[in-house]
């Protein structure tokens, strides 16, 4: 009897130790301890042996229990937490995977070269205004002083939308509208979207972009006008870019000039760039036109001013490289991407 209960022990302990699971071990706790269990078969033999040896035998069985229940409790927690590491870790979600992102959104070279112009001007102290697109014959012509037999004002060069309500043509308007409501001194830039009844071509759209400054104070010169394109093409160009004017005709301003930087690709020696004259033309410019202040209120004794103006479309291009004029609009991805 002592024999078998040491060998039962030391073999279900065995097993313990080595099974793989919680139910493993429980069908071991039947097997051994439960009611037609082996130990339990045991315990139940006792009534075969003589009354005298029953309390030794019946307390072997029981410390043989007690030993098989703590080794089965020790086994069962063990088994009980590696179970659950285990499952945890089957059911574990990183979120932290690091998938690199693609097709993320940026914005057009346009946009990045208006902002960038704006935050210039910005940083003279230059507002911004913008204006209607759709504006009245007075904004866009009259008040700029554009005669009413100019060839600007016939339908083939801007969309009509009645008799005297049109898409305007340049933000100019912009300005009227600013020197009508506001005394000197103005500084102001206007960026937007004009439009020209023009065929598209390599160089022509039908829709694009201007950026016209305006400054009025009392004693405004061409020199003014020239410092602050100088620190324009110095900025946007590089740092050595020069500026020239050569004389023009605006009606809105007089004198009025054509502002060309020198060639940012050949510094001015002459390239296929700039078509081997060494200068590019960026812009148009001038002292506004006394008839156009007098217009808005303000007196041209008392008060001079610049104005200049450009396309926004030819200044991103130049200064990012853009060969073919057209490739903006055709929103090829392989081109937007460059720009993020
Ligand atoms: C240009 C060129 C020269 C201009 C003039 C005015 C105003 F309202 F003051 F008269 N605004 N913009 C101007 C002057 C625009 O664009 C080529």
């Amino acid at each position: 009897m002592e024999e078998s209960v040491k060998r039962l022990t030391e073999e279900t302990s065995a097993k313990i130790v080595a099974c793989g699971s919680v139910a493993e071990l429980n069908d071991i706790r039947v097997k051994v301890l439960g009611k037609n269990g082996e130990l339990t078969a045991l315990l139940k033999g006792m009534k075969d042996l003589p009354p005298e040896k029953r309390p030794e035998a019946g307390k072997i069985v029981n410390v043989a229990r007690e030993t098989l229940e703590n080794a089965i409790a020790t086994r069962q927690s063990a088994l009980e937490k590696a179970e659950l590491e285990k499952r945890l870790q089957a059911e574990k979600i990183d979120i932290s995977i690091d998938k690199p992102v693609e097709h993320i959104g940026g914005l057009h070279p346009l946009t990045i070269m208006r902002n960038r112009i704006v935050e210039f001007f910005s940083s003279l102290g230059f507002v911004v205004a913008e204006s209607p697109e759709i504006e009245t014959d007075y904004y866009n012509f009259e008040a700029l002083n554009i005669p009413a037999d100019h060839p600007a004002r016939e339908m083939q060069d801007t969309f009509f939308i009645t008799d005297s309500i049109l898409l305007r043509s340049q933000t100019s308007a912009g300005q009227i509208r600013l020197m009508e409501k506001v005394k000197p001194p103005i500084k102001m830039i206007s960026p937007g979207r004009v439009f020209r009844a023009d065929e598209a071509d390599a160089t022509h759209s039908p829709v694009f972009h201007q950026v016209e400054g305006l400054v009025v104070d009392k004693g405004i010169t061409m020199c003014d006008l020239k410092g602050i394109l100088d620190l324009f093409a110095q900025h946007f160009f590089s740092q050595d870019t020069k500026t020239r004017f050569r004389p023009s005709y605006f009606p809105f301003t007089e004198p009025s000039v054509e502002v060309d930087a020198s060639c940012h690709h050949c510094g001015g020696k002459g390239c296929n760039v700039c078509k081997g004259t060494g200068w590019i033309e960026i812009m148009g410019a001038g002292m506004v036109n006394r008839n156009v202040l007098i217009g808005c209120g303000i007196d041209p004794d008392e008060y001079t001013g610049f104005a200049f103006g450009g396309g926004l479309d030819r200044i991103t291009n130049i200064a990012y490289g853009i060969s073919n004029a057209r490739i903006p609009f055709e929103n090829d991805i392989r081109f937007l991407k460059q720009f993020r």
